[in-house]
């Protein structure tokens, strides 16, 4: 499976100017030209810029220094320096940049195509033929170019999701996101099959829906049990939870307040936001114990709706009340 990295600190160094070029023309029959030193070119900025295709941030290095380009030298007949090259390092929509110093947060790349300069280059130096004054006609002295920026930023990956799947482990979410999404998790019967998180999207002629199905949570989760909470900030942004919980779980209240416990350990807004409760595996238990729960859950005005990803129970009727919701 490839590296999953949600977060990741690098160094950058944009460009340094070109310098600026002591130069004097030389022609057939003129002994002593007037000077025509061209200036430096600028050095190159450190762009991070959001892209499609990318998921996470597992493609870029700890240590190793993004570097653009330096501007090249001026020179003679007031030739300019070659601009340095941007370098644009790509990350996935939904990083944030933050300078790592300062912890002074520097951009949210939410959209495909967003972008910020993190390190700009230095400008390229004057080259003589600028310092040339009626008074001082034959300057023999350039500018250096200027250093471009250096620092160190950190990325920090909240992936960009409609809807999330929060459950305990082993309770069918993967299995719905298959079922629903073009994505195609691993599913297997045990806990903590789901390592990292999966991005599922539906669509439906123009409009689509993204699903983000994250491990299962258990009672502790805040304390670091199971696979710990840190994953949460992957539905951090999503505007509707779906809670899983298994049709068979003979105290769903329970469950569904462990859960909410957890969330609002790690951010209070995520136990408040919109919510459904899907009653999971419903094939699995006899009608009249499917009504009872439902009831029971109704009752506390849980937004209840019982499904089964494998005999594709109440699954469109899910689907429709999720295009309705995000309209
Ligand atoms: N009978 C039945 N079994 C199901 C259903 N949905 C999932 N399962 C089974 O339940 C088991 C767990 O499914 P997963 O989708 O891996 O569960 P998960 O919630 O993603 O689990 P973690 O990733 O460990 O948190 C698998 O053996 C699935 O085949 C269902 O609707 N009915
Ligand atoms: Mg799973």
């Amino acid at each position: 499976m490839a590296k999953f990295t949600d977060t990741i600190t690098i160094k950058i160094k944009a460009g340094n100017g070109g310098a600026g070029a002591v130069s004097f023309r030389r022609e057939k029959y003129i002994p002593k030209g007037g000077p025509d030193g061209g200036d430096g070119g600028k050095g190159g900025d450190v762009i991070i810029q959001a892209q499609q295709g990318y998921y996470n941030l597992g493609h870029l290095f700890k240590d190793r220094i993004y570097k653009a380009k330096n501007g090249g030298y001026g020179m003679g007949q007031n030739r300019h320096g070659k601009d340095g090259q941007d370098l644009i390092i790509k990350v996935p929509a939904g990083t944030e940049v933050f300078d790592t110093q300062t912890g002074e947060p520097l951009a949210d790349l939410v959209n495909e195509g967003d972008s910020v300069c993190v390190a700009q280059g230095g400008i390229g130096g004057k080259g003589n033929a600028f310092f040339k004054t009626s008074t001082h006609q034959t300057p023999r002295f350039a500018q250096p170019g200027m250093q471009g920026d250096e620092r160190t930023v950190t990325l920090n990956l909240k992936l960009i999701a409609d809807v999330g799947l929060v459950g305990l482990p082993n309770v069918g979410k993967s299995t719905l996101l298959a079922k629903i999404t073009n994505a195609q998790p691993k599913i297997a019967n045990y806990p903590f099959t789901t390592l990292i998180p999966n991005l599922g999207v539906i669509e439906q002629g123009e409009k689509v829906i993204t699903i983000a199905d994250i491990p299962g949570i258990i009672e502790g989760a805040h304390k670091g049990l199971g696979l710990g909470l840190s994953f949460l900030q992957h539905i951090e942004r999503v505007k509707v939870i779906l809670f899983c919980v298994e049709a068979v779980d003979a105290d769903p209240l329970y469950t569904l307040s462990l859960l909410k416990a957890e969330l609002s350990t790690y951010n209070d807004n995520l136990s408040k936001r919109h919510s459904i409760l899907l009653l999971t595996k419903s094939d699995m238990v006899s009608e009249s114990i499917l009504q009872t729960r439902i009831q029971l859950l109704q009752k506390e005005k849980y937004d209840c709706v019982p499904i089964s990803s494998l005999t594709g129970y109440n699954i469109d009727i899910l689907i429709e009340k999720l295009f309705l919701i995000m309209e």
